[in-house]
């Protein structure tokens, strides 16, 4: 079964982006890096997408910040963007797809691959929402994708921590690159092996 693994460049300044150094560690899967730019990261998926023919993918990205691995739930349509892209591009509440739905859930069995992460000592979480910048513009133009053009693709969005060397000398989480590999491998093995979800406590209050 083939697995597309995607990850990110460095964007905002940074020197790494520890999405794309994770998922280059993760064993048996096609890995992809995406530009930060609207418009043509979505390019090259649908081009990946084309090319390997997978039957799982998974999209990642950082979210500096968060404390732990997070399997995103919902895709929103609404690029509405706090800093310019690797291009400059700041668009405010524009639509990712004119006329598409306002959302998408994963076809990823969320709670389980949440689950599949912490049995492998990592801590993860489900998370209600990916954004409003490229990782979220990504994760809806994948999901459209999917529901237009694949529909037997399982296909999500998982959000991952600065590394530590991001942010050396400021207070702040982070998780080694090699500790979140091993969450998206244990992510990949649920999202290959497990049929519909587990009935988890996982939702979030605010
Ligand atoms: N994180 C950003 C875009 C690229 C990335 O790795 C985001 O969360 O939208």
């Amino acid at each position: 079964m083939t697995v597309l693994l995607t990850g990110f460049e460095p964007f905002d300044g940074a020197a790494v982006n520890p999405s794309w150094e994770a998922v280059k560690l993760v064993p048996g899967v096609r890995a992809v890096q995406l530009p930060c730019v609207f418009g043509r990261a979505l390019e090259h998926l649908r081009a990946a997408v084309l090319e390997h023919d997978p039957a799982v993918v998974v999209c990642v990205g950082q979210a500096g910040g968060r404390p732990d691995v997070t399997v995103e739930r919902v895709a929103v349509n609404i690029d509405d963007a706090r800093i310019p892209d690797n291009a400059g591009r700041q668009p405010i509440d524009e639509p990712v797809v004119p006329g598409g739905p306002a959302a998408y859930f994963a076809t990823l069995p969320v709670k389980a691959c949440a689950a599949a992460a912490r049995t492998a000592g990592v801590p993860a979480s489900v998370s209600q929402s990916a954004g409003t910048f490229v990782c979220n513009h990504v994760f809806y133009g994948l999901m459209h994708l999917i529901a237009t053009e694949r529909p037997g693709i399982r296909g999500g969005f998982v959000h991952v921590p600065f590394a530590p060397e991001q942010v050396l000398g400021r207070a702040g989480p982070s998780m080694p690159v090699t500790m979140v590999a091993e969450a998206l491998t244990a992510i990949v093995a649920a999202a290959v092996s497990v049929e519909g979800d587990l009935r988890l406590v996982g939702g979030s209050l605010h």
